[in-house]
């Protein structure tokens, strides 16, 4: 990888580069955060190396986010929000860019640092949670009058779960890491759910749901949150925005939010769905995206969180059986840790669906 110094001096940043480390918690870009001195005030910036063999076109990617940012900003500032903290900004290269390729081919993008906020790994109250609900509503609110023709499909079949499930299929075949024999259980997990797969995908052919601009990818840590107030700011990892379903952003957020314990949890006891956590967070979104829901889409928040979750996990054990190619792993068994998180929260939603249901029609307008 390129110096951090040579590539930032590619931006138009303001004053001199006094600090750069690693940031965050993303399983796909590389996050730095630089720290400038400019004339005695300092500034913080994100930077980040975009991942070229998830996004294989960067141009279409950047393109996505620049529109949809250019998009959010416009709103938050007719709203009299703070266009620079409630949406990403970003900073340009010098020669007017919104990214810049390096010698050897990497491609960087950068970002205002937004100050004061956090993403969180883990729900630590209800009320941040149902804060996020919210802020995610209302996102998805926002974009209904986003021109969805004007984004490209950065990922395809990003949240086809047939899809997923071929793929999981294939690489089980292939088995390039040897890996198979020794993952049964979680395999006849996955193959005992094939159901599941369609489901969405079929509503959406269908026309029984609608699909919207959708984020694809609402986990906790990509929503910051302000330390002081709790409130949820601004939500960030824009690179997976695409037509989808409310469905994948509301499962998505229950998927990681819900749970007791970290993505990554050894110890599986302590991984437990938590049903007051998907109340908070139906309760925040639903009051978020107001009346534009419908009721069929009401009817499968409970199923899209269980899906979500199983294509989540689905997904790792795919990775684990390709060896470990395209989520960031710490240690050769990650991927399959993460699989069984998965799971079990998985095996305790299919037990409380009727709750999960009930708790949904509560709260919908
Ligand atoms: P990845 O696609 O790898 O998940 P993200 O865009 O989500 O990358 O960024 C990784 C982390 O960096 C986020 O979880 C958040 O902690 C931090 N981050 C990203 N953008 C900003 C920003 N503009 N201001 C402050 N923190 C940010
Ligand atoms: C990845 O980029 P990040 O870390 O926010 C992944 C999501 C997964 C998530 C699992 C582009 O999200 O789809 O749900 O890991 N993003 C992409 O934690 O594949
Ligand atoms: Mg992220």
């Amino acid at each position: 990888m390129k110096n951090i110094t040579d590539i930032a001096s590619a931006f138009s940043f303001k004053g001199t580069l006094v600090n750069s480390e690693p940031y965050g918690n993303g399983h796909i870009n590389d996050t730095f955060a630089l720290t400038y001195d400019d004339g005695g005030r300092v500034k913080r910036y994100i930077l980040q190396r975009m991942n070229k063999s998830v996004f294989p076109d960067i141009d279409v990617l950047m393109e996505n986010v620049a529109a949809v940012t250019e998009f959010l900003r416009e709103k938050i500032d007719g709203r009299g929000g703070d266009s620079d903290r409630e949406c990403l900004t970003l900073v340009r290269t010098k020669d007017g860019k919104s990214y810049y390729k390096d010698e050897i081919g990497d491609c960087w993008r950068a970002f205002l640092f937004i100050e004061n906020t956090e993403a969180y790994q883990i729900v630590d109250s209800a009320e941040v949670f149902e804060n996020a609900g919210r802020a995610f509503g209302v996102f998805i609110a926002g974009l209904a009058d986003f021109d969805a023709s004007k984004l490209g499909e950065v990922i395809k079949n990003f949240h086809n779960t047939r899809d997923r499930y071929a793929k999981f299929l294939n690489a089980l075949k292939a088995d390039k890491a040897g890996r198979a024999a020794g993952v049964a259980k979680e395999i006849e997990f996955v193959k005992n759910r094939e159901a599941y797969c369609g489901k969405v995908v079929d509503m959406l052919a269908k026309g029984e749901i609608p699909l919207r601009v959708t984020h694809n990818d609402t986990k906790l840590n990509n929503i910051l949150i302000d330390k002081d107030t709790k409130k949820a700011i601004c939500v960030i990892d824009l690179d997976t925005i695409m037509p989808g379903s409310l469905l994948y952003d509301f499962g998505d957020a229950v998927r990681f939010g819900c749970s007791t314990a970290a993505e990554d949890e050894k110890d599986l006891d302590k991984v437990h769905f938590d049903i007051s956590l998907y109340e908070a967070f139906a309760k925040g979104f639903l009051s978020g995206i107001g009346a534009s829901i419908t009721d069929k889409e009401v009817e499968n928040l409970a199923f899209g969180s269980i899906l979500m979750t199983y294509e989540c996990g689905m997904r790792f054990l795919t990775d684990y059986l390709d060896g470990d190619n395209y989520f960031k792993t710490a240690y050769p068994e990650h991927n399959l840790v993460r699989c069984r998180t998965q799971f079990r929260l998985v095996e305790e939603m299919e037990a409380k669906t009727g709750d999960m249901n009930l708790i949904a029609r509560k709260y919908a307008k």
